[in-house]
Parts: C-alpha cells; structure tokens; sequence
C-alpha cells in the first residue's frame, strides 16, 4: 500500500510539473465595447509554440486579424511580432516558430482586430504573463516542456522517501 501511495504520488507530483510548464491560458478581455472576450491556450512545442484561441461574441461573419504584440495591452502595445491565424467562428489555431519560454518575458501580448479593413480597432486583448525560470532549469534541456532538473528533483525526493518507508517496514 505505501508503495502504491509513493508510485501515485510520483505520477501527481510530475503531472503537476508539467502542467505548470507545459502551457499558458491567456484571458483576452474586452476592447472598445465590442461584446468579445475570451482565452488563448499557448501549449509549448519545443522551439515552437501552438497558440489556441477561443473567443465568444464574434459576429458570425467576421475574419478577425490577431497577433502576437510586443509590449502589454493599452497604451503599452507595440507593433506586430508573430501573426496568428485570423479568429473565425470564433476560433484559431497556429503554430509559431518561438519557444513558449520566449513569449513568457512579460513583455507580449496577443491583440485581436476588428477586421482588415478595421485594423485600427481593437476588439479583445490580453497579456502574456511573465514567468520566472530558476537558472537550473534554463540550464538543461526540457523534455517535453518539464525541465530536467525538476524531473531530477521530483523523482529524487520520492525514490528517497519510497527507500525510508522500506527501510521503516523492514
Ligand atoms: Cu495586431
């Protein structure tokens, strides 16, 4: 029984890892009383990153153009660094050729346009929040968006509590 407890808790643990790694959930809000707001899923591939968004209260017809910002939503926000696929029926899917660790420096944002003729009108905004890696991680590679030290770490401290809680039955 402890052992089955130290195996799940082994498979949490990196399960959790990973999902702290593995991907971002933006918030799109709201521009200029257009009615649309939603999320951006940024799930990291490598030196690539699949960017997933999904609005609501985009009219029917609409081609919203959508990038990757610098800068930060409001009066912050810089000129075009990634282009995304235009949001349709209210959703998008591209893959960019930027790590998600690049994109997450607090210093993108993903902004969606009315249309193209409307360009100058923003309909819906949100920030990529910055996230803090410790050097030992930026150190090794990742497998599979979870750094390797973590794994490491992880899978230590449990092989050494699973090799006490032995030593304690015996
Ligand atoms: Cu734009």
């Amino acid at each position: 029984m402890r052992k089955l407890a130290v195996v799940l808790g082994a498979i949490l643990a990196l399960a959790m890892v990973g999902a702290a790694f593995a991907d971002t959930s933006v918030t799109l809000n709201e521009l200029n009383n257009s009615g649309i707001s939603g999320s951006a899923q940024l799930i990291a591939k490598g030196n690539q990153t699949e960017i997933i968004i999904t609005e609501t209260g985009e009219p029917s017809d609409a081609s919203e153009p959508v990038h990757v910002h610098t800068g930060q939503c409001g009066p912050t926000l810089g000129g075009v660094k990634y282009p995304l696929k235009n949001v349709e029926g209210g959703s998008s899917d591209t893959t960019i050729n930027a790590s998600l660790a690049s994109l997450e420096t607090g210093g993108f944002a993903i902004n969606v346009h009315q249309s193209a003729a409307n360009i100058g009108t923003y309909v819906a905004c949100g920030n990529i929040p910055a996230v803090s890696v410790t050097p030992a991680a930026t150190a090794l590679p990742k497998a599979g968006g979870t750094p390797v030290a973590l794994i490491v770490i992880v899978g230590g401290a449990l092989v050494g509590a699973g090799y006490a809680l032995r030593r304690r039955a015996a």
